[in-house]
Protein backbone atom coordinates (compact mmCIF):
# COMPACT_ATOMS: atom_id res chain seq x y z
CA UNK A 1 0.00 0.00 0.00
CA UNK A 2 2.44 2.69 -0.94
CA UNK A 3 -0.04 5.51 -1.16
CA UNK A 4 -1.37 4.84 2.45
CA UNK A 5 2.98 4.63 3.73
CA UNK A 6 3.60 8.05 1.70
CA UNK A 7 0.46 9.49 3.39
CA UNK A 8 1.43 8.33 6.98
CA UNK A 9 5.43 9.21 6.49
CA UNK A 10 3.98 12.65 5.41
CA UNK A 11 1.71 12.96 8.20
CA UNK A 12 3.68 11.39 11.06
CA UNK A 13 7.39 12.35 10.09
CA UNK A 14 10.26 9.61 9.72
CA UNK A 15 10.41 9.12 13.49
CA UNK A 16 6.60 8.65 13.33
CA UNK A 17 6.37 5.63 10.95
CA UNK A 18 8.10 2.68 11.66
CA UNK A 19 8.79 -0.13 8.65
CA UNK A 20 11.93 -1.59 9.39
CA UNK A 21 11.87 -5.31 10.48
CA UNK A 22 14.22 -5.47 13.22
CA UNK A 23 12.54 -2.23 15.01
CA UNK A 24 8.94 -3.66 14.44
CA UNK A 25 9.80 -6.85 15.43
CA UNK A 26 9.07 -5.96 19.40
CA UNK A 27 6.08 -4.59 18.58
CA UNK A 28 4.88 -7.82 16.96
CA UNK A 29 4.78 -9.75 19.97
CA UNK A 30 3.59 -10.18 23.50
CA UNK A 31 6.37 -10.11 26.25
CA UNK A 32 5.79 -13.80 27.15
CA UNK A 33 6.23 -15.01 23.55
CA UNK A 34 2.89 -16.59 23.36
CA UNK A 35 1.28 -14.40 20.36
CA UNK A 36 3.09 -13.22 17.17
CA UNK A 37 1.57 -11.54 14.31
CA UNK A 38 2.47 -9.10 11.36
CA UNK A 39 1.76 -5.28 10.47
CA UNK A 40 2.11 -3.32 7.54
CA UNK A 41 4.04 -0.57 9.90
CA UNK A 42 4.02 0.70 13.53
CA UNK A 43 2.81 4.14 13.91
CA UNK A 44 4.23 6.64 16.70
CA UNK A 45 2.38 9.33 16.49
CA UNK A 46 3.40 12.37 18.71
CA UNK A 47 0.19 14.10 19.10
CA UNK A 48 -3.30 13.82 19.05
CA UNK A 49 -3.61 15.61 15.94
CA UNK A 50 -0.92 13.67 14.48
CA UNK A 51 -2.75 10.31 15.77
CA UNK A 52 -6.39 11.44 14.08
CA UNK A 53 -4.74 11.85 10.81
CA UNK A 54 -3.13 8.70 10.49
CA UNK A 55 -6.64 7.02 11.81
CA UNK A 56 -8.06 8.71 8.73
CA UNK A 57 -5.61 7.51 6.52
CA UNK A 58 -5.94 4.00 7.64
CA UNK A 59 -9.94 4.40 7.57
CA UNK A 60 -9.82 5.41 3.98
CA UNK A 61 -8.09 2.16 3.07
CA UNK A 62 -9.24 -0.17 4.77
CA UNK A 63 -6.57 -0.64 7.58
CA UNK A 64 -7.31 -2.24 10.83
CA UNK A 65 -5.92 -0.61 13.94
CA UNK A 66 -4.30 -2.71 16.76
CA UNK A 67 -3.49 -0.01 19.61
CA UNK A 68 -0.31 -0.51 21.65
CA UNK A 69 0.69 0.86 24.85
CA UNK A 70 3.80 -0.54 27.12
CA UNK A 71 2.75 -4.37 25.29
CA UNK A 72 2.13 -5.32 28.94
CA UNK A 73 -1.22 -7.60 28.32
CA UNK A 74 -1.09 -11.26 29.58
CA UNK A 75 -3.95 -12.16 27.17
CA UNK A 76 -2.11 -10.57 23.40
CA UNK A 77 -4.67 -7.87 22.94
CA UNK A 78 -1.67 -5.87 21.89
CA UNK A 79 -0.40 -7.98 19.61
CA UNK A 80 -1.34 -7.83 15.52
CA UNK A 81 -3.10 -11.03 14.17
CA UNK A 82 -2.11 -9.69 10.99
CA UNK A 83 -4.99 -11.75 8.89
CA UNK A 84 -5.96 -8.50 7.42
CA UNK A 85 -4.10 -5.53 6.74
CA UNK A 86 -3.22 -3.96 10.15
CA UNK A 87 -1.11 -1.34 11.71
CA UNK A 88 -0.05 -1.26 15.32
CA UNK A 89 -0.20 1.97 16.50
CA UNK A 90 2.32 2.93 19.79
CA UNK A 91 1.59 5.56 22.18
CA UNK A 92 5.14 5.34 23.14
CA UNK A 93 5.71 9.50 22.14
CA UNK A 94 2.77 10.54 23.75
CA UNK A 95 4.31 11.15 27.13
CA UNK A 96 2.89 14.54 29.00
CA UNK A 97 2.05 14.90 32.42
CA UNK A 98 0.04 17.69 33.73
CA UNK A 99 0.67 19.31 36.96
CA UNK A 100 -0.64 17.42 39.55
CA UNK A 101 -4.23 19.99 41.28
CA UNK A 102 -3.78 18.24 44.78
CA UNK A 103 -7.13 20.06 46.06
CA UNK A 104 -9.04 18.88 43.13
CA UNK A 105 -7.60 15.55 43.67
CA UNK A 106 -7.01 14.87 39.61
CA UNK A 107 -4.03 14.73 37.13
CA UNK A 108 -3.57 14.51 33.58
CA UNK A 109 -1.93 12.27 31.28
CA UNK A 110 -1.54 11.25 27.80
CA UNK A 111 -2.17 7.81 26.96
CA UNK A 112 1.71 6.91 26.50
CA UNK A 113 2.80 7.98 30.18
CA UNK A 114 4.19 5.29 32.02
CA UNK A 115 1.84 4.41 35.39
CA UNK A 116 5.08 4.32 37.47
CA UNK A 117 5.89 7.58 36.08
CA UNK A 118 1.88 9.31 36.77
CA UNK A 119 2.31 8.28 40.25
CA UNK A 120 5.85 9.60 41.33
CA UNK A 121 3.99 13.07 39.71
CA UNK A 122 0.91 12.35 42.27
CA UNK A 123 3.21 12.04 44.98
CA UNK A 124 5.62 14.77 44.70
CA UNK A 125 2.11 16.50 45.08
CA UNK A 126 1.16 14.62 48.26
CA UNK A 127 -1.29 12.26 46.54
CA UNK A 128 -1.95 8.70 45.47
CA UNK A 129 -2.71 7.38 42.12
CA UNK A 130 -3.87 3.74 43.61
CA UNK A 131 -3.21 1.65 40.53
CA UNK A 132 -0.67 -1.03 41.40
CA UNK A 133 0.77 -3.62 39.46
CA UNK A 134 3.89 -5.32 38.90
CA UNK A 135 3.96 -4.10 35.44
CA UNK A 136 3.76 -0.38 36.48
CA UNK A 137 7.39 0.23 35.50
CA UNK A 138 5.90 -0.25 31.68
CA UNK A 139 2.49 -0.65 31.66
CA UNK A 140 1.21 2.50 30.31
CA UNK A 141 -2.14 5.02 31.33
CA UNK A 142 -3.97 4.38 28.11
CA UNK A 143 -3.57 0.27 28.29
CA UNK A 144 -4.30 0.44 32.01
CA UNK A 145 -7.65 2.36 31.03
CA UNK A 146 -8.40 0.34 27.94
CA UNK A 147 -8.61 -2.86 30.00
CA UNK A 148 -9.80 -1.55 33.33
CA UNK A 149 -6.90 -2.65 34.56
CA UNK A 150 -6.96 -4.14 38.54
CA UNK A 151 -4.01 -5.27 40.81
CA UNK A 152 -3.33 -5.18 44.75
CA UNK A 153 -5.38 -2.06 45.69
CA UNK A 154 -8.71 -2.69 43.90
CA UNK A 155 -9.69 -4.35 47.39
CA UNK A 156 -9.44 -0.40 48.88
CA UNK A 157 -9.55 1.72 46.02
CA UNK A 158 -11.79 -0.35 43.10
CA UNK A 159 -10.29 -0.61 39.59
CA UNK A 160 -9.19 1.96 36.79
CA UNK A 161 -12.45 2.51 35.85
CA UNK A 162 -12.73 4.26 39.76
CA UNK A 163 -10.32 6.67 38.70
CA UNK A 164 -10.97 7.83 35.34
CA UNK A 165 -12.94 10.69 35.33
CA UNK A 166 -12.28 12.40 31.76
CA UNK A 167 -11.09 10.84 28.67
CA UNK A 168 -9.94 11.84 25.20
CA UNK A 169 -10.56 9.26 22.07
CA UNK A 170 -9.74 8.38 18.76
CA UNK A 171 -12.94 6.97 16.78
CA UNK A 172 -12.16 4.46 14.01
CA UNK A 173 -13.06 7.19 11.48
CA UNK A 174 -10.33 9.72 12.94
CA UNK A 175 -12.67 12.26 14.72
CA UNK A 176 -11.73 13.16 18.33
CA UNK A 177 -13.82 12.92 21.02
CA UNK A 178 -12.31 15.25 24.15
CA UNK A 179 -14.17 14.69 27.07
CA UNK A 180 -11.19 16.00 29.14
CA UNK A 181 -13.41 17.34 32.29
CA UNK A 182 -12.47 17.25 35.51
CA UNK A 183 -15.53 16.55 37.39
CA UNK A 184 -16.53 14.27 39.99
CA UNK A 185 -20.65 15.10 39.42
CA UNK A 186 -21.50 14.70 35.75
CA UNK A 187 -24.94 13.68 34.77
CA UNK A 188 -25.35 15.71 31.62
CA UNK A 189 -25.93 12.74 29.37
CA UNK A 190 -24.35 9.09 29.07
CA UNK A 191 -21.63 8.72 30.72
CA UNK A 192 -19.77 7.37 27.26
CA UNK A 193 -16.38 7.52 28.82
CA UNK A 194 -17.26 3.98 30.35
CA UNK A 195 -17.38 2.24 27.19
CA UNK A 196 -13.60 2.67 26.44
CA UNK A 197 -12.59 1.91 29.70
CA UNK A 198 -12.08 -2.05 29.43
CA UNK A 199 -12.74 -2.20 26.01
CA UNK A 200 -8.96 -3.11 25.14
CA UNK A 201 -8.55 -0.95 21.85
CA UNK A 202 -11.51 -2.33 20.12
CA UNK A 203 -13.76 0.54 19.97
CA UNK A 204 -11.22 3.59 19.63
CA UNK A 205 -7.96 4.68 20.60
CA UNK A 206 -7.24 6.56 24.27
CA UNK A 207 -4.92 9.57 24.11
CA UNK A 208 -5.22 10.87 27.36
CA UNK A 209 -7.11 10.73 30.22
CA UNK A 210 -8.19 13.12 33.77
CA UNK A 211 -7.38 10.47 36.81
CA UNK A 212 -8.66 10.81 40.44
CA UNK A 213 -5.93 10.93 42.95
CA UNK A 214 -6.44 10.01 46.87
CA UNK A 215 -4.78 11.28 50.20
CA UNK A 216 -1.31 9.71 50.20
CA UNK A 217 -1.11 7.43 53.50
CA UNK A 218 1.54 8.07 55.32
CA UNK A 219 1.90 4.91 57.13
CA UNK A 220 1.67 1.36 56.31
CA UNK A 221 1.92 -2.16 58.29
CA UNK A 222 2.87 -4.68 56.06
CA UNK A 223 2.33 -8.64 57.16
CA UNK A 224 2.98 -12.11 55.58
CA UNK A 225 1.21 -14.53 57.17
CA UNK A 226 1.12 -18.29 56.79
CA UNK A 227 -2.10 -20.24 56.82
CA UNK A 228 -3.11 -23.38 56.76
CA UNK A 229 -5.61 -23.51 54.11
CA UNK A 230 -8.21 -21.60 52.04
CA UNK A 231 -11.39 -21.58 54.47
CA UNK A 232 -8.92 -20.09 56.95
CA UNK A 233 -7.67 -17.46 54.37
CA UNK A 234 -11.10 -16.58 53.90
CA UNK A 235 -11.48 -15.82 57.90
CA UNK A 236 -9.15 -14.19 58.14
CA UNK A 237 -10.00 -11.78 55.72
CA UNK A 238 -12.89 -11.61 57.39
CA UNK A 239 -11.42 -10.68 60.59
CA UNK A 240 -9.53 -8.28 58.87
CA UNK A 241 -12.73 -6.46 57.56
CA UNK A 242 -13.98 -6.05 60.95
CA UNK A 243 -10.94 -4.63 62.65
CA UNK A 244 -8.93 -2.42 60.50
CA UNK A 245 -11.53 -2.88 56.99
CA UNK A 246 -11.10 1.16 56.37
CA UNK A 247 -7.65 1.11 56.04
CA UNK A 248 -6.86 -2.28 54.20
CA UNK A 249 -5.30 -1.85 51.40
CA UNK A 250 -4.26 -5.24 50.02
CA UNK A 251 -5.15 -9.16 51.00
CA UNK A 252 -3.10 -11.21 48.61
CA UNK A 253 -3.18 -15.04 48.27
CA UNK A 254 -0.16 -17.20 47.20
CA UNK A 255 0.17 -20.65 47.09
CA UNK A 256 2.78 -22.72 48.53
CA UNK A 257 3.83 -23.64 45.55
CA UNK A 258 3.76 -19.98 44.13
CA UNK A 259 5.88 -19.04 46.70
CA UNK A 260 8.37 -21.88 45.80
CA UNK A 261 8.89 -20.78 42.43
CA UNK A 262 9.75 -17.27 43.44
CA UNK A 263 12.67 -18.85 45.49
CA UNK A 264 13.88 -21.30 43.14
CA UNK A 265 13.45 -18.96 39.86
CA UNK A 266 14.20 -15.60 41.37
CA UNK A 267 16.34 -16.52 44.72
CA UNK A 268 13.48 -14.84 47.04
CA UNK A 269 12.81 -16.54 50.40
CA UNK A 270 9.54 -15.99 52.54
CA UNK A 271 10.75 -15.27 56.42
CA UNK A 272 7.79 -17.02 57.25
CA UNK A 273 7.50 -20.96 57.78
CA UNK A 274 4.86 -22.23 55.30
CA UNK A 275 1.24 -23.57 55.56
CA UNK A 276 -0.51 -24.53 52.22
CA UNK A 277 -1.06 -20.67 51.42
CA UNK A 278 0.57 -17.82 52.54
CA UNK A 279 -1.06 -13.90 52.53
CA UNK A 280 0.46 -11.04 52.04
CA UNK A 281 -1.98 -7.86 53.97
CA UNK A 282 -1.36 -4.23 53.89
CA UNK A 283 -3.19 -1.51 55.68
CA UNK A 284 -2.44 1.93 55.01
CA UNK A 285 -3.16 5.36 56.98
CA UNK A 286 -2.15 8.61 58.12
CA UNK A 287 -3.15 8.08 61.25
CA UNK A 288 -1.08 7.23 64.00
CA UNK A 289 -2.97 4.20 65.91
CA UNK A 290 -2.20 2.39 62.71
CA UNK A 291 0.63 -0.22 63.70
CA UNK A 292 -0.93 -1.10 67.12
CA UNK A 293 -4.31 -1.90 65.18
CA UNK A 294 -2.85 -4.03 63.11
CA UNK A 295 -0.71 -5.61 65.77
CA UNK A 296 -3.86 -6.13 67.41
CA UNK A 297 -5.46 -7.59 64.85
CA UNK A 298 -2.93 -10.28 64.24
CA UNK A 299 -2.94 -10.84 67.72
CA UNK A 300 -6.76 -12.34 67.43
CA UNK A 301 -5.82 -14.12 64.18
CA UNK A 302 -3.13 -16.11 66.08
CA UNK A 303 -5.91 -16.52 68.94
CA UNK A 304 -8.72 -17.40 66.81
CA UNK A 305 -5.88 -20.31 65.08
CA UNK A 306 -5.91 -18.29 61.67
CA UNK A 307 -2.44 -18.37 61.40
CA UNK A 308 0.20 -20.53 61.68
CA UNK A 309 3.69 -18.02 61.31
CA UNK A 310 3.48 -14.32 60.25
CA UNK A 311 5.88 -11.21 60.47
CA UNK A 312 4.99 -7.50 60.58
CA UNK A 313 7.54 -5.69 58.73
CA UNK A 314 9.58 -3.23 60.90
CA UNK A 315 11.05 -0.73 58.30
CA UNK A 316 9.77 0.05 55.36
CA UNK A 317 13.30 -1.73 53.47
CA UNK A 318 11.22 -5.20 55.20
CA UNK A 319 8.04 -4.03 53.94
CA UNK A 320 9.55 -3.79 50.54
CA UNK A 321 10.85 -7.02 50.87
CA UNK A 322 7.67 -8.97 51.56
CA UNK A 323 6.16 -7.17 48.68
CA UNK A 324 8.98 -8.20 46.14
CA UNK A 325 8.03 -11.65 47.14
CA UNK A 326 4.45 -10.95 45.69
CA UNK A 327 5.90 -8.48 42.62
CA UNK A 328 7.99 -11.45 41.77
CA UNK A 329 5.39 -14.05 41.05
CA UNK A 330 4.57 -13.33 37.34
CA UNK A 331 8.55 -13.28 36.61
CA UNK A 332 8.89 -16.39 38.78
CA UNK A 333 6.43 -18.13 36.73
CA UNK A 334 7.88 -17.05 33.24
CA UNK A 335 11.38 -18.34 34.08
CA UNK A 336 9.93 -22.32 34.69
CA UNK A 337 8.07 -21.93 31.24
CA UNK A 338 5.19 -20.60 29.21
CA UNK A 339 2.27 -21.45 31.52
CA UNK A 340 -1.56 -21.36 30.93
CA UNK A 341 -3.13 -18.11 32.36
CA UNK A 342 -6.33 -18.05 34.00
CA UNK A 343 -7.22 -14.99 35.60
CA UNK A 344 -10.44 -15.49 37.25
CA UNK A 345 -12.90 -14.17 39.85
CA UNK A 346 -15.28 -16.14 41.49
CA UNK A 347 -17.59 -15.47 45.03
CA UNK A 348 -15.35 -16.42 47.82
CA UNK A 349 -17.77 -19.37 48.80
CA UNK A 350 -17.24 -21.28 46.10
CA UNK A 351 -13.45 -20.78 45.36
CA UNK A 352 -12.40 -23.97 47.35
CA UNK A 353 -14.73 -26.49 45.48
CA UNK A 354 -14.04 -24.52 42.58
CA UNK A 355 -9.70 -24.92 43.07
CA UNK A 356 -10.60 -28.87 44.68
CA UNK A 357 -12.64 -30.08 41.60
CA UNK A 358 -10.05 -28.43 39.03
CA UNK A 359 -7.49 -29.84 40.83
CA UNK A 360 -8.83 -33.39 40.39
CA UNK A 361 -10.00 -33.05 36.58
CA UNK A 362 -6.49 -31.42 35.45
CA UNK A 363 -4.92 -34.47 37.50
CA UNK A 364 -6.95 -36.82 35.02
CA UNK A 365 -6.56 -34.07 31.95
CA UNK A 366 -2.65 -33.63 32.47
CA UNK A 367 -1.39 -35.30 35.28
CA UNK A 368 2.23 -33.78 34.41
CA UNK A 369 1.08 -30.43 35.00
CA UNK A 370 1.58 -28.13 37.75
CA UNK A 371 -0.59 -25.85 39.05
CA UNK A 372 0.23 -21.86 40.24
CA UNK A 373 -1.73 -20.18 42.94
CA UNK A 374 -2.22 -16.54 43.77
CA UNK A 375 -4.28 -13.42 43.31
CA UNK A 376 -5.97 -10.99 44.85
CA UNK A 377 -8.24 -12.92 47.97
CA UNK A 378 -10.05 -9.81 49.06
CA UNK A 379 -11.54 -9.22 45.11
CA UNK A 380 -12.15 -12.89 44.79
CA UNK A 381 -9.83 -12.56 41.99
CA UNK A 382 -7.43 -15.61 41.34
CA UNK A 383 -5.12 -16.63 39.26
CA UNK A 384 -5.12 -20.10 38.35
CA UNK A 385 -2.12 -20.74 36.34
CA UNK A 386 -1.31 -24.29 34.76
CA UNK A 387 2.34 -25.29 34.22
CA UNK A 388 2.28 -28.09 31.46
CA UNK A 389 5.65 -29.60 32.46
CA UNK A 390 5.30 -32.69 29.74
CA UNK A 391 1.79 -32.37 28.83
CA UNK A 392 1.33 -32.76 25.15
CA UNK A 393 0.81 -29.04 23.91
CA UNK A 394 -2.09 -29.81 21.61
CA UNK A 395 -4.20 -30.47 25.27
CA UNK A 396 -3.63 -26.98 26.46
CA UNK A 397 -6.89 -25.59 25.08
CA UNK A 398 -8.73 -28.56 26.66
CA UNK A 399 -7.34 -27.35 30.28
CA UNK A 400 -8.09 -23.87 29.44
CA UNK A 401 -12.05 -24.65 28.15
CA UNK A 402 -11.87 -26.86 31.43
CA UNK A 403 -11.11 -24.08 33.85
CA UNK A 404 -13.41 -21.56 32.61
CA UNK A 405 -15.94 -23.97 32.41
CA UNK A 406 -15.86 -24.58 36.23
CA UNK A 407 -15.35 -21.19 36.58
CA UNK A 408 -18.92 -20.24 34.90
CA UNK A 409 -20.41 -22.95 36.50
CA UNK A 410 -19.63 -21.60 39.75
CA UNK A 411 -21.17 -18.22 38.55
CA UNK A 412 -17.09 -16.42 38.36
CA UNK A 413 -15.69 -14.48 35.20
CA UNK A 414 -13.03 -15.90 33.14
CA UNK A 415 -11.76 -12.54 32.82
CA UNK A 416 -11.49 -10.54 36.35
CA UNK A 417 -8.90 -8.08 35.15
CA UNK A 418 -6.37 -8.68 32.02
CA UNK A 419 -9.40 -8.71 29.63
CA UNK A 420 -10.42 -11.42 26.69
CA UNK A 421 -7.50 -9.82 24.18
CA UNK A 422 -7.18 -12.96 21.32
CA UNK A 423 -6.82 -15.00 24.15
CA UNK A 424 -10.08 -15.54 25.27
CA UNK A 425 -12.35 -14.03 22.97
CA UNK A 426 -13.54 -17.50 21.81
CA UNK A 427 -14.55 -19.03 25.58
CA UNK A 428 -16.09 -15.41 25.70
CA UNK A 429 -18.06 -16.61 22.69
CA UNK A 430 -18.88 -20.13 24.01
CA UNK A 431 -19.68 -18.97 27.61
CA UNK A 432 -21.61 -15.63 27.36
CA UNK A 433 -25.22 -16.04 26.83
CA UNK A 434 -26.92 -14.40 23.35
CA UNK A 435 -28.88 -11.34 24.68
CA UNK A 436 -25.62 -10.34 26.53
CA UNK A 437 -23.02 -10.58 24.19
CA UNK A 438 -25.55 -9.75 21.11
CA UNK A 439 -25.59 -6.18 23.65
CA UNK A 440 -21.62 -6.17 23.12
CA UNK A 441 -21.92 -6.61 19.79
CA UNK A 442 -24.45 -4.17 19.12
CA UNK A 443 -22.06 -1.38 20.89
CA UNK A 444 -18.79 -2.69 18.63
CA UNK A 445 -20.85 -2.23 15.25
CA UNK A 446 -22.17 1.25 16.73
CA UNK A 447 -18.94 2.58 16.97
CA UNK A 448 -16.76 0.44 14.73
CA UNK A 449 -18.72 -0.35 11.99
CA UNK A 450 -16.25 -1.67 9.37
CA UNK A 451 -14.76 -3.52 12.06
CA UNK A 452 -11.35 -2.24 11.64
CA UNK A 453 -10.61 -1.70 15.83
CA UNK A 454 -8.56 -4.46 17.21
CA UNK A 455 -9.83 -6.95 15.05
CA UNK A 456 -9.91 -10.25 16.77
CA UNK A 457 -9.90 -8.83 20.40
CA UNK A 458 -11.97 -8.66 23.53
CA UNK A 459 -15.29 -8.46 20.98
CA UNK A 460 -16.19 -10.22 18.12
P1 LIG B 1 -0.77 -3.17 26.27
O1 LIG B 1 -0.32 -4.49 26.71
O2 LIG B 1 0.05 -2.48 25.26
O3 LIG B 1 -2.28 -3.30 25.69
C1 LIG B 1 -3.27 -3.97 26.42
C2 LIG B 1 -4.62 -3.80 25.69
O4 LIG B 1 -5.02 -2.43 25.70
C3 LIG B 1 -4.57 -4.20 24.22
O5 LIG B 1 -5.81 -4.72 23.84
C4 LIG B 1 -4.33 -2.88 23.49
O6 LIG B 1 -4.81 -2.89 22.17
C5 LIG B 1 -5.11 -1.91 24.37
N1 LIG B 1 -4.54 -0.56 24.41
C6 LIG B 1 -3.30 -0.19 24.83
N2 LIG B 1 -3.18 1.15 24.78
C7 LIG B 1 -4.35 1.62 24.30
C8 LIG B 1 -4.84 2.92 23.99
N3 LIG B 1 -4.10 4.01 24.20
N4 LIG B 1 -6.09 3.05 23.51
C9 LIG B 1 -6.87 1.95 23.31
N5 LIG B 1 -6.46 0.71 23.57
C10 LIG B 1 -5.21 0.54 24.05
N6 LIG B 1 -3.01 -6.44 35.04
C11 LIG B 1 -3.90 -6.23 36.05
O7 LIG B 1 -5.04 -5.88 35.79
N7 LIG B 1 -3.53 -6.41 37.36
C12 LIG B 1 -2.29 -6.79 37.71
O8 LIG B 1 -1.99 -6.97 38.88
C13 LIG B 1 -1.34 -6.99 36.67
N8 LIG B 1 -0.07 -7.35 36.96
C14 LIG B 1 0.82 -7.58 35.96
C15 LIG B 1 2.11 -7.97 36.29
C16 LIG B 1 3.03 -8.24 35.30
C17 LIG B 1 4.42 -8.63 35.69
C18 LIG B 1 2.66 -8.11 33.95
C19 LIG B 1 3.65 -8.36 32.86
C20 LIG B 1 1.38 -7.72 33.60
C21 LIG B 1 0.44 -7.46 34.60
N9 LIG B 1 -0.86 -7.05 34.31
C22 LIG B 1 -1.76 -6.81 35.32
C23 LIG B 1 -1.30 -6.93 32.91
C24 LIG B 1 -0.97 -5.57 32.24
O9 LIG B 1 0.10 -4.93 32.86
C25 LIG B 1 -2.19 -4.65 32.25
O10 LIG B 1 -3.20 -5.22 31.46
C26 LIG B 1 -1.91 -3.24 31.73
O11 LIG B 1 -3.06 -2.46 31.91
C27 LIG B 1 -1.51 -3.21 30.26
O12 LIG B 1 -0.98 -1.92 29.94
P2 LIG B 1 -0.07 -1.73 28.65
O13 LIG B 1 0.19 -0.27 28.49
O14 LIG B 1 1.11 -2.60 28.72
O15 LIG B 1 -1.06 -2.20 27.50
C1 LIG C 1 -0.74 -10.21 39.28
O1 LIG C 1 -1.70 -10.30 40.04
C2 LIG C 1 -0.99 -10.00 37.82
O2 LIG C 1 0.41 -10.21 39.69
C3 LIG C 1 -0.34 -11.06 36.93
O3 LIG C 1 -2.34 -9.86 37.54
C4 LIG C 1 -0.95 -12.41 37.10
O4 LIG C 1 0.90 -13.50 36.08
C5 LIG C 1 -0.29 -13.53 36.31
O5 LIG C 1 -1.01 -14.46 35.96
ZN1 LIG D 1 -3.57 -9.87 39.24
Amino acid sequence: MPGLMSGLRERLGPAGLVTDPAEMAPHLVDWRGMFRGTALAVLRPSSTEELAAAVRLCAAEGVAIVPQGGNTGLAGGATPLGAAPQVVVSLARMTAIGPPDPIGMVIEAQAGCILHNVKQAAEAAGRLLPISLAAEGSATIGGIVATNAGGVNVLRYGMARDFVLGLEVVLPDGSVVDGMRRLRKDNAGPDWKHLFIGSEGAFGIVTAAVLRLAPLPRRRAVALLAVPDLAAAISLLGLFQDRIGEVLSAFELISAAAMQLVATQCGLIAPVAGGGWFLLVEAASSLEGLTPAVEAALEAAFAAGLVLDGTLAASEQQARALWALREHLTEAEARAGKSLKHDVSLPLQRMGGFLDEMAARLSVLAPAARVNVFGHLGDGNLHVNVLPGETPPERAPAITRMVHDLIAAAGGSISAEHGLGQYRLEDWRRLTPWPERALSLGIKRLLDPDGRMNPGKAIG
